[in-house]
């Protein structure tokens, strides 16, 4: 058998998002909503990376919660378990095996360079090694797919390309084993700021702070609370820009241009008249409210079916560790580990 058989027909696209409380808007926009829209064009993994959560102090009974939570929002938000192939990481061992044989083969002059690790190292008295090495952990588990594809936020491009470089630097020394991969990086709401500083991305680890984020899980009432508090100028414009003094407000236009799918010149149109920013506010909170009260509704539904979701993500960590065995075996062999007869 030849390594390169491992390779899929159809096109192969690979995701995740670490089961850390706090879903947002942010990870909406930036992946999870392109995951749904294209289901049905390619080949799908979507996976719950709670290996790399590991990479941060979690407390283990929230870890096992958040983790169930985030295959069930995965299916509220539209994912189909029929389609896409979900599953949790730590249930294919596939993804440590491979993330070590590519540990040996990845400089630390790469990783030293990774802009997330200085971020949020640098919060840390103490930093932990796994989130040194994460990066080459999700190379593994984009590279055991042999994906072709790997649609996330624009936080995520760096790792995508460093997955790149791993993957080329491999077939280089042992031969085309491993598919290199493409980032894929929506137009629309790659980067979502937070509400309380739109000079700082959302995120899941601010997401306590009041006012910061908008939860896929908050009820009307919060999301409208917490735009109402958005932080914006002292000025009135209401239009897109660049100029970071602008950047609430320029925050608020682009999550009413990604929910709305509108042109920049018909979202500014739509808040010609408005009598200062309490109207933008407004406005966007309720398109936010319209596009996630399905969710939410859905969401809890699906948790009130606990035998349903382990069922989903024990099929799925079957179908994922077929394929990622596969590619493991074919690493093991082009590096040289000895095989057993069988
Ligand atoms: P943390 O703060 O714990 O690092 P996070 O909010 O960045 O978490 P992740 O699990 O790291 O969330 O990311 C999941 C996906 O969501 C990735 O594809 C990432 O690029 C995307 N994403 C995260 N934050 C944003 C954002 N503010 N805007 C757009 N996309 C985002
Ligand atoms: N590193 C990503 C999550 C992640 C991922 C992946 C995304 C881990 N493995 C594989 C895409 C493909 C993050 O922290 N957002």
């Amino acid at each position: 058998m030849s390594p390169t058989s491992t390779f899929p027909a159809k096109r192969r696209v690979l995701s995740g998002i670490q089961p850390t409380a706090g879903i947002h808007l942010g990870n909406y926009l930036g992946a999870i909503r392109r995951w749904v829209e294209r289901q049905h064009e390619k080949e799908n993994l979507f996976c719950v990376v709670d290996l790399h959560a590991l990479t941060m102090p979690q407390d283990p009974a929230a870890l096992r919660a958040n983790t169930q939570e985030l295959i069930a929002l995965y299916i509220a938000c539209g994912l189909d378990p029929e389609v896409c192939t979900l599953f949790v990481q730590s249930h294919v061992r596939a993804h440590v095996e491979a993330g070590w044989l590519l540990t040996c083969e990845t400089p630390l002059g790469w990783l030293n360079k990774m802009t997330q690790f200085k971020d949020k190292s640098q919060k840390q008295e103490s930093v932990g090694t796994g989130l040194l090495v994460y990066p080459v952990l999700m190379a593994a588990d984009i590279l055991i797919y042999s994906a072709d594809e790997v649609p996330v936020g624009e936080d995520q491009k760096q790792h995508v390309e460093l997955t790149r470089n791993i993957a080329e630097k491999f077939n280089r020394r042992f031969g085309e084993v491993l598919k290199v991969p493409q980032p894929v990086i929506p137009e629309v709401g790659a980067r979502i700021m937070g509400l309380d500083n739109p000079l700082a991305k959302m995120s899941k680890s601010s997401a306590s702070s009041p006012g910061h984020a908008i939860l896929l899980t908050d009820t009307p009432d919060t999301i409208m609370k917490s735009f109402k508090r958005a932080v914006t100028d002292s000025g009135g414009e209401i239009r897109f820009s660049d100029d970071p003094a602008k950047a609430g407000v320029d925050n608020l236009l682009s999550i009413y241009k990604a929910i709305t799918g509108k042109a920049k010149e018909e979202c500014e149109r739509d808040f010609a008249g408005a009598r200062g920013y309490g109207d933008l506010k407004v406005g966007v909170a309720e398109v936010v409210i319209a596009a996630l009260a399905p969710i939410r509704e859905r969401f809890a539904q699906i948790m009130g079916d606990r035998g349903a979701l382990d069922a989903v993500m024990q099929r799925g960590a079957e179908k994922a560790s077929a394929i990622a065995d596969r590619t493991v075996g074919a690493m093991k062999d082009a590096m040289g580990l000895y095989r057993l007869p069988l």
